[in-house]
């Protein structure tokens, strides 16, 4: 049985401090419909897709810094997606930033959720790899406080098998920064990952090395395509990207086969539905050959992998 879903890489251009949630969820429900056109089966929208990206600013006020985050999932601003889902019978990621209550203790998370297409949240997963910093930084054009405003996930990397007419494809995640690190993909990679969905927002500058700008777009699909073809998965990267707030953000969302190649690609950097058919079993012949784990890896010599944080250099 042909296991071929058409996916949308939604990408979404620069949202701003003052658009509300409903503007932005308007703006998903748009590119949506737009994906039900295509046929898709399922639509991926950006990390920390409802609201402009609030990590750029300092802020001690905990009752505005909460005013980014989300209690309920859905709650009522953002049901009008779970209802969609179910209208056009289509799946979709989407990225937030979580309020938790767990342990007694409030938590806050930078974190994506798949849905199938009755709606039902079938996939969960926190960002681990949280780039930036935790003070306030003022020699920097803009902050980058993901390490200030949420802590690491603690779910690690989960697959999960989504029925509902998703071919039981194994899907996984990951969020922007944790695209940058092969430890991301070999963990999914190592739960037989199909289909990796994941989001992030890229500004073109990079304040601590800004000899690296000119290579932004260059690293993103470098990152990106390796991991897809070293795990024999599908990638779909989705980028929030344009000017938002003054802070110019890469685009390039596209959609990479288990083959390493790049299958569709945006070309603005605002509001773009980016499609592909996707055959969940184009890696099999990878799994089976140069990159069947089982046969080929060698665990006991990666040891230093999990029990070494920071390089430490020979004598
Ligand atoms: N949102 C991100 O994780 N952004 C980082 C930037 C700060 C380098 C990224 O890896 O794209």
């Amino acid at each position: 049985m042909s296991r071929v879903i058409t996916v949308g890489a939604a990408q979404i251009g620069g949202i701003q401090r003052s658009e509300s949630r409903a503007q932005v969820v308007a703006r998903m429900i748009d590119l949506m419909k737009q994906a039900k056109s295509n046929g898709c089966d399922l639509i991926a929208f950006p990390e920390l897709a409802l609201t402009t990206f609030f990590p750029r600013w300092y802020m001690e006020d905990r009752e505005e810094i909460d005013t980014f985050f989300e209690r309920e999932m859905p709650g009522a601003e953002t049901a009008p997606l779970f209802n969609a889902a179910r209208e056009f019978s289509m799946g979709f990621m989407l990225g937030f930033a979580e309020l938790a209550e767990e342990g007694g203790r409030t938590r806050r998370f930078n974190t994506q959720i798949i849905v199938d297409k009755t709606g039902t949240i079938v996939g969960k997963y926190r960002k681990i790899h949280l780039p930036g910093h935790a003070e306030h930084e003022p020699w920097r054009a803009f902050q980058h406080l993901e390490k200030r405003y949420f802590e690491v996930g603690n779910l690690s990397w989960p697959v999960n098998r989504a029925g509902a007419d998703l071919h039981s494809g194994l899907f996984g995640q990951m969020i922007c920064n944790d695209r940058r690190w092969p430890e991301s993909y070999r963990v999914m990679g190592l739960q037989g990952v199909e289909m990796i969905l994941l989001g992030y927002n890229t500004p073109v500058h990079n304040p601590p090395a800004p000899d690296h700008d000119r290579l932004g777009d260059f690293h993103n699909h470098l990152v990106m395509q390796a991991g897809a073809y070293q795990n024999a998965t599908w990638v779909v990267g989705v980028a929030k990207c344009g000017m938002e707030e003054g802070c110019d953000m890469i685009g390039g969302s596209c959609i990479i086969a288990p083959t390493g190649e790049i299958v569709a690609q945006a070309v603005t950097r605002g509001d773009e539905l980016v499609v592909a058919r996707c055959d969940l079993d184009l890696g099999a012949s990878y799994k089976n050959s140069t990159f069947n784990f089982a046969r080929h890896r060698e665990p006991g010599q990666y040891r230093m992998i999990v029990e070494r944080k920071g390089a430490i250099l020979p004598e």
